[in-house]
Parts: structure tokens; C-alpha cells; sequence
């Protein structure tokens, strides 16, 4: 089929409709039989609309190329429905489950429902993730970290630094929306008190803090205090979704995107599994679901060139099961140099001096964070994080980021049918051993306990917010993310960055991304 017969026989050209068998193994005997399988063919599909496939999606719209994203979560602005507030979680809460999953106090049942946050259990580790269209920037804290220059260079020795500093990072910061909160507003906002107290004993206890960039509209925010708006980061809203105040991609990339009239968003499409085609093509399974999780049709997309944006994980998963059930080639080095970025929770209880403790509010987006990367026994990040409990626990919680020693890698298990991981307690053992230091340090100064009842003694080693590697820049994908071995396959999400990063990942997986497609479309879209 030339390139004209293939447009026209696309989605977006009207569609080709026909009805074939599918292999039984992808939608499971009872609902094989349930439906027929519509048939389409697409040019350029991207699988994913997170950080990786909105740019992605912007970029290929904005030289003239039609694309369509199939997003197996929900279109929450279309759908009309609200994200729910951490401590009366509605639908908005969990991927398809009755309770909610947060990394503690799920104490709360929810109703199944394609929900925001999705959480992956392997033997040592949990691994969250975002759904719906946005992914991950539906339920993350919007922290935009740039990641140090020099770890940077470490991190990817191929890549030119300076023109990332220069160009690619400035890019994702300004599509982003990124901005800082005002001093003086920090200072009096009493939200922000968990935030100052955080601060002032690292202090005490001899760290160094930084101020942290976010995509969270501060000026929104300060309205928000005023009452003068609804209230979202300072109404407990965050990982189940924010009604307000957050530029989520849905507001900055994705709005930007289907501005231009070519990029179509398909929600609740979730890609089974890819096979190669005989002339090149891909092939898609597709089950399109309601918001119960139940399938309501069943779709093969054939597509020219296909983008797997899916998140670290979703695009392993998508990767190893191809590969087993559909002999879709990889290299050898899909699955390899995968990490959690450090990723290490932990927290203390204080004795609540005259002022209180951490105060009875607190705002859900982090603006602070300790910077103890440059000692070269303990190097660490760590986020002063919100617990927005409604009431004052006396609680300080920091996500820690640790540099990542000894990687782990990713297979798919036959049995379970599901992706698993190589992850043993020597992977975290650089972070644990911070993590010791740090909490023993801070009570040596401030006084206080480790937070004995938070995750598993206080130390939460098996939570992961930030899964990255897997399909690694310049090993399993050239240097411009094309799946080495796999014409007009690319990868663009943060399955890229080798396992670590040293800090909270989106900017970079944005300013990668922003990098990979200006050579994807100046090089492979002529
Ligand atoms: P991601 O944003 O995960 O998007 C992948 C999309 O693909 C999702 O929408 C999936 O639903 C979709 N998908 C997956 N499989 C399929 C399939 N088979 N078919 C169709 N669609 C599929 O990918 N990072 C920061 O830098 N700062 C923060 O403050 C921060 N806070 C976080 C808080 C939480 C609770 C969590 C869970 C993460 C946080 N992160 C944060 C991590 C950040 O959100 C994450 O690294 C990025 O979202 C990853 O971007 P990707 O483009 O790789």
C-alpha cells in the first residue's frame, strides 16, 4: 500500500472498517467472543500522554503531522467528573479498585473506577503511577527539579550538556509553566509551616535546603489563601488529581496540541500488545473500556510509526509481552538498567513544642527540599513533603533521592503474564544507609523520633514514585530514542534515564523528549 491508500484508508480519513479474528491469548476467551474487531489504520500513533508522548504529540502536530494517542486512562476535563481530596477519596482515587492505594493510612473504601492513581506490587518494591490523559502529571506534586549539570553529564556522557542547559531544559520549563513561589508568601502562609519547620532543622542540623521550582500556579495559590477562588492545593487535592491551580499537560502541552487540529486523543484505549507487520507496519491490539474497566470494543490499528510513551512501565510491559507472545524483536538491552531513582520515604514524630508541631494544614505541593548531593558518603535529595492529614501529627515526611549504585532489570514472567523485576535490598542499600544517617542527624539536633508507625518502621525502601530505565538512551535506543533494531519504533518517556537522575524526573523525561523528536522529525519525517 502506497502512502496515499494509507492515508486514506486512516482513522482520521474516515477509516477502514472490517471485521477479522484476533489471537485468543489478548482478550481472553470470554470476551473474544463478545466482539468483533474493528480494523484501522493510522500513521503515526503515539501509545501514552505523559511527559514523553504530549511532547511528542506537540511537536508532530506543529510540523504537519497528524497523530492520535491512545490513553488507556480517562479524559477527566472531558468526562465532567472531579478529582477527590486526600482524605475523602471519590473516584478520582485508585485505578480500578475498592480501596484506596496511597503509600499509607489507606483506610478509605472507593468505588472501581478508572481512577488517577495506579499502583504496581512486586516483591521489594511498589511502584505508582499515573492514569488518564496527562498521566502522571494528574497525581504527581509538580516538582520541576533540574537536575544537577555534572550528574547530568554522568547520567548521559553522550549528550550535550550545555546544549541541554541552554536550550532543551529552558524549553520544558516555559511549556511547562514552571514558576516559584514568592518568599513573603512562604513566610506568612500558615499551609506552609510543615514546609519552614522542615527547613529550619535541616538547618539545625547542618543541611543545606533549596527552594523548589513547581508547575503549581503560585499566584492561584495566593488567591486561594485569600479565599478568593476555589481552593485545591490547600483543600488536601494532589495524588488523586487537582481540581484547580496545577498545570497538568492537559492545560499546557496537550491543550497546545489539539489546538492545532491534529492531534486526536483516544482515552480509555489501552494497547495490548504489538506485533511487526510484514510491510513494516505495526500492529496494535486495542481494547477500548469503560470506566469500570469492562471492554466495549476491540480495535487493530495498523500504524507506520509508532511512539511508546507509555511510562517506564507500561512501555516495558508492552515491550516484553510483544516479545513473548508476538516475537516482536528487541535488543538485548530492553529490560536493562532500570532503577526507582533512590526513591526512599521516611519520617519523624517531634515532641510538639509550645508553637505545635507541623501545623493542622498544610499545602500539598512541596516547595522545599534538602540538598546533600555534594557529600560524597551520604549523597542525597530530599523533598519536605506535605502530609495533609487535616489535623497536626507532629510529623515530618521526606521523599529521599539517592544515586542508584547497582541497577536492577526488567523480564516478563510467562506464568503471571505480567513484568517483574530483578530488585533485592542490595539495590537500596546506598539509600537505607542515607536514610539512617539522615533521620540520626536530625534528631541529634531538633530531638523527635523516627516515625515508627509510617511504612515499615519508619522507613519506606519499597516505595517508588519515579520508576525510570528499561530502554535506555543510547543502549536499547540509539541516541535520539529509536529502539535500536526496530525501524520507526521509538521510545520517548522516562523509560530513557538509566534508573537515576538525582532528582524528581519530569522535567528531564520532558526535556529529553523535546530533544528526541526534533531529530525524529528532522531525520525520519521527510
Ligand atoms: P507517564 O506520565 O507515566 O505517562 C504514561 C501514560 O501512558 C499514562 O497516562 C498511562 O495511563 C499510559 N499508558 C500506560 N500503558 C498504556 C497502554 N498499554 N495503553 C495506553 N496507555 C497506556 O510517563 N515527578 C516529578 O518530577 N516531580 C514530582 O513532584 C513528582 N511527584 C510524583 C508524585 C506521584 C504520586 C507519582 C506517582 C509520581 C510523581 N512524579 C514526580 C513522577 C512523574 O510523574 C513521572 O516520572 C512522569 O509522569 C513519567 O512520565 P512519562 O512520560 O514517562
Amino acid at each position: 500500500m502506497n502512502r496515499k491508500e494509507f492515508l486514506r484508508h486512516s482513522l482520521l480519513g474516515v477509516g477502514a472498517l472490517y471485521f477479522s479474528s484476533f489471537p485468543s491469548v489478548l482478550f481472553g476467551k470470554e470476551n473474544e467472543a463478545k466482539f468483533e474487531t474493528e480494523n484501522l489504520e493510522i500513521e503515526n500513533v503515539i501509545i501514552g500522554s505523559g511527559y514523553g508522548g504530549a511532547v511528542a504529540a506537540l511537536r508532530l502536530a506543529e510540523s504537519g503531522h497528524e497523530v492520535t494517542i491512545l490513553e488507556m486512562g480517562l479524559n477527566w476535563e472531558k468526562s465532567g467528573e472531579k478529582f477527590s481530596p486526600m482524605i475523602s477519596p471519590g473516584k478520582s482515587a485508585a485505578w480500578l479498585r475498592t480501596k484506596t492505594i496511597a503509600p499509607f493510612f489507606n483506610i478509605f473504601n472507593t468505588k472501581k473506577y478508572t481512577g488517577t492513581l495506579d499502583r504496581w506490587d512486586f516483591s521489594n518494591i511498589k511502584i505508582w503511577m499515573g492514569r488518564g490523559v496527562g498521566g502522571g502529571s494528574l497525581v504527581n506534586g509538580g516538582m520541576a527539579v533540574l537536575p544537577k549539570k555534572d550528574y547530568f553529564g554522568e547520567v548521559f556522557p553522550e549528550l550535550n550538556t550545555e546544549e541541554f542547559y541552554k536550550k532543551y531544559f529552558p524549553l520544558a520549563e516555559k511549556e511547562l509553566e514552571v514558576n516559584s513561589a514568592d518568599e513573603n508568601f512562604l513566610e506568612n502562609c500558615s499551609f506552609y509551616k510543615f514546609n519552614k519547620v522542615g527547613e529550619q532543622e535541616a538547618h539545625k542540623a547542618g543541611f543545606k535546603t533549596v527552594r523548589v521550582p513547581n508547575v503549581y500556579d503560585f499566584k492561584y495559590m495566593e488567591d486561594e489563601y485569600e479565599n478568593k477562588v476555589p481552593r485545591s492545593a490547600l483543600a488536601g487535592e494532589v495524588i488523586y488529581g487537582n481540581n484547580y491551580g496545577k498545570k497538568s499537560l492537559d492545560k499546557t502541552y496537550l491543550k497546545k496540541a489539539q489546538e492545532t487540529g491534529k492531534v486526536h486523543i483516544h482515552d480509555l484505549h489501552k494497547v495490548e500488545s504489538i506485533a511487526k507487520g510484514s510491510d513494516n507496519t505495526y500492529i496494535l491490539e486495542v481494547i477500548q473500556t469503560n470506566t469500570l474497566g469492562e471492554t466495549v470494543a476491540k480495535k487493530k490499528i495498523v500504524c507506520k510509526k509508532l511512539f511508546l510513551c507509555a511510562g517506564t512501565m507500561g512501555t516495558l510491559e508492552l515491550l516484553l509481552k510483544s516479545s513473548n507472545d508476538n516475537k516482536l524483536t528487541l535488543n538485548s538491552e530492553v529490560g536493562q538498567n532500570w532503577g526507582n531513582n533512590g526513591n526512599f520515604m521516611t519520617g519523624r514524630n517531634f515532641v510538639k513544642t509550645f508553637s505545635g508541631g507541623t501545623g493542622v494544614n498544610h499545602s500539598t505541593i512541596p516547595v522545599g527540599g534538602i540538598d546533600n548531593w555534594d557529600d560524597k558518603e551520604h549523597p542525597f535529595f530530599s523533598e519536605i513533603a506535605p502530609l495533609p492529614m487535616g489535623m497536626d501529627v507532629a510529623t515530618s515526611l521526606y521523599l529521599m533521592i539517592n544515586p542508584v549504585p547497582q541497577k536492577g532489570s526488567v523480564f516478563f514472567n510467562p506464568v503471571s503474564r505480567k513484568i517483574d523485576l530483578k530488585w533485592s535490598a542490595d539495590n537500596v542499600a546506598l539509600a537505607r544507609k542515607n536514610a539512617e544517617y539522615f533521620i540520626k542527624k536530625m534528631n541529634k539536633a531538633n530531638g523527635g523520633t523516627r516515625a515508627h508507625l509510617l511504612f515499615n518502621n519508619g522507613f519506606g525502601a519499597d516505595i517508588c514514585y519515579h520508576p525510570l530505565g528499561g530502554a535506555t538512551l543510547g543502549k536499547a535506543t540509539d541516541m535520539k530514542g529509536r529502539l535500536r533494531g526496530s525501524e520507526n519504533l521509538y521510545i520517548i518517556d522516562g523509560s530513557l534515564i538509566p534508573g537515576t537522575i538525582g532528582v524528581n524526573p519530569f522535567l528531564t523525561i520532558t526535556a529529553l523528549a523535546e530533544y528526541c523528536i526534533e531529530h525524529i522529525i528532522s531525520e525520519d519525517f521527510s
